[in-house]
C-alpha cells in the first residue's frame, strides 16, 4: 500500500518541485490532480480545509498533512534522504 499521497496540478510550479523531490528520492506515491476550479476541489478541501496545492499526506508524518511545497520538500529530505 502506498503511504504517500500528493494532491497537485500538472501546471503548478510548486507541485513540480515536490514531484521532482519525490522522484529524486525514488518514492512511490498516489497522485490526485485537482480540478482547475477551486470550487471543484472538494476532496482536498474536505481533507484539509483549503484548496491550494501541493498537499502531501504521509502515514510516517506527525502532522496530518503538509500544504506548503518548501515544508513538504524539507520533510521528505528529513524523512527519506
Ligand atoms: N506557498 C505555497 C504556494 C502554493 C501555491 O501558490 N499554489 C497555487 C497553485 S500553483 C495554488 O494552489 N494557489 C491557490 C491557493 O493557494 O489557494 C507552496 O509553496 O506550496
Amino acid at each position: 500500500m502506498t503511504q504517500i499521497e500528493l494532491y497537485d496540478r500538472e501546471d503548478c510550479p510548486y507541485s513540480q518541485k515536490v514531484r521532482a523531490k519525490l522522484s529524486d528520492l525514488d518514492l512511490d506515491y498516489d497522485e490526485t490532480v485537482v480540478p482547475d476550479a477551486h470550487s471543484d476541489r472538494t476532496e482536498v478541501e474536505d481533507r484539509t480545509g483549503q484548496t491550494g496545492v501541493p498537499v502531501l499526506f504521509d502515514e510516517q508524518m506527525d502532522e496530518e498533512f503538509l500544504a506548503d511545497s518548501n515544508e513538504i520538500v524539507a520533510y521528505l529530505d528529513r524523512q527519506y534522504n
